[in-house]
C-alpha cells in the first residue's frame, strides 16, 4: 500500500486560470477569457456493417438484424434484402468499443449457429 500511487494528481505550480504579475503588467488580477473559434470535434462513429454471402440463411440475417440491431422485422428485412441484393448494408452506427462489441456479437452469433456471415465496423465518413 505504501508504494501505491496517489490517485489525485499532483496541483500544478500555479492555477491556469491566475495570470502573473508578468502577464499582467501591473498586478491587477484581471482574466482574459479567449473566445474558441472551433468547437470541440465529437468523437468518431463506426457504422456496423453485414456483408453478403452465398450460405448463411436470409432468415438468420434477419433474426441477427432484429436481435442485436433493435430493428423490427420489417426493417431488419429491409436491410437483408439490401445486403443480399447490393453485397453489403449498414445494420446500426455506434461508438468505437460498441461498433467493435456488436462485430463480436454477431460473427460468435454466427460461427455457433454455422453460418460463414461476416460482421465488420468502419468509420464514417465526415
Ligand atoms: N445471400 C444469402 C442467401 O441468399 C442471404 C444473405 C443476406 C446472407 C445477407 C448474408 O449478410 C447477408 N441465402
Amino acid at each position: 500500500m505504501a508504494t501505491k500511487s496517489p490517485k489525485v494528481p499532483a496541483p500544478l505550480k500555479a492555477p491556469i486560470s491566475t495570470p502573473s504579475k508578468t502577464e499582467e503588467g501591473h498586478g491587477g488580477g484581471s482574466v482574459v477569457l479567449e473566445r474558441r473559434t472551433q468547437k470541440v470535434t465529437p468523437p468518431q462513429m463506426y457504422q456496423v456493417v453485414l456483408l453478403n454471402d452465398d450460405y448463411t440463411p436470409m432468415e438468420f440475417v434477419v433474426v441477427v438484424i432484429q436481435e442485436f440491431f433493435n430493428k423490427d422485422r420489417e426493417a431488419a428485412t429491409q436491410i437483408m434484402l439490401k445486403i443480399h441484393l447490393d453485397g453489403k448494408g449498414v445494420c446500426g452506427v455506434f461508438s468505437k468499443d460498441v461498433a467493435a462489441s456488436k462485430v463480436d456479437q454477431v460473427t460468435e452469433a454466427a460461427r455457433r449457429n454455422g453460418h460463414p456471415l461476416q460482421c465488420v465496423s468502419e468509420p464514417v465518413e465526415l
